[in-house]
């Protein structure tokens, strides 16, 4: 969460979520465009970057 959080920062992108304990969710929307927009591809690829480094799914 930490690394997703330095991610969306370097974008300017931020995303809607939530974290108990070991479990995030996460909603990637751009209220700009109220919907979906390059960045939220961005942001979802460095996720699962992110993610896959940690073996977490
Ligand atoms: N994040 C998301 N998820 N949607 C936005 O529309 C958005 C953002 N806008 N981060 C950005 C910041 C904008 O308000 C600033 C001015 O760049």
């Amino acid at each position: 969460m930490t690394q997703s959080a330095l991610a969306a920062e370097k974008i300017d992108h931020h995303p809607e979520w939530s974290n108990i304990y070991n479990s995030v969710e996460v909603l990637l929307t751009t209220h700009d465009v109220k919907g979906l927009s390059k960045k939220d591809f961005i942001l979802a690829h460095e996720m699962n970057n992110i993610a896959s480094k940690y073996n977490i799914r």
